[in-house]
């Protein structure tokens, strides 16, 4: 089981002119996910999110506690969780876990937030909505407390109208 927590940063323009111009407004963005759950497995984490521009990405930053290749939580990466890792062999586990387990042999290496960079809206097979999504495989890692921030940037006005005059948009 692996606790969530969801905050959320949407990036602002900053501008003191009271007219309307949608170019400068920041975009909404929610997360479509129930905050400080428990999930295990692969979980489609994502982001409802729009703006009179168009949306250009929606960026997650992944924080994990606990350190790389730590399966039983003891605070050092050795052999007993290299066993653990081994039980758990072709369960989302691999050859990628291996290496990263023994990259921190007899350590205590602290996990590196992971940036995952969402540039479309997709339906979302957990939530049957449209959303930035990406699937979160939390086989892969020791269970521990993972944070998630997000991003909301909406697609730059002088990129939006440039597209728009070639017809892309
Ligand atoms: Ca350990």
């Amino acid at each position: 089981m692996i606790a969530i927590l969801l905050p959320f940063v949407m990036m602002q323009s900053s501008g003191t002119d009271f007219q309307y111009t949608p170019e400068t407004e920041p975009p909404m963005a929610y997360f479509d996910v129930v905050p400080q759950q428990d999930v295990s497995g692969v979980f489609e984490l994502g982001a409802v999110a729009y703006h009179l521009e168009g949306m250009n990405r929606v960026e997650y930053t992944i924080t994990r506690d606990g350190f790389v290749g730590d399966w039983n939580h003891d605070g050092v990466t050795d052999g007993l969780d290299l066993s653990i890792l081994l039980e758990r062999w072709g369960q989302g586990v691999g050859g990628r876990e291996v290496t990263r387990l023994l990259g921190a042999w007899g350590q205590s290496v602290p996990h590196r937030p992971q940036v995952i960079t969402v540039y479309e809206q997709t339906l979302n097979p957990r939530t049957k909505e449209l959303e930035y999504w990406f699937a979160l495989d939390t086989r892969n890692r020791p269970d521990t407390k993972i944070t998630i921030s997000a991003e909301a940037e909406r697609l730059q006005y002088q990129l939006a109208n440039k597209m728009w005059k070639h017809g892309v948009l």
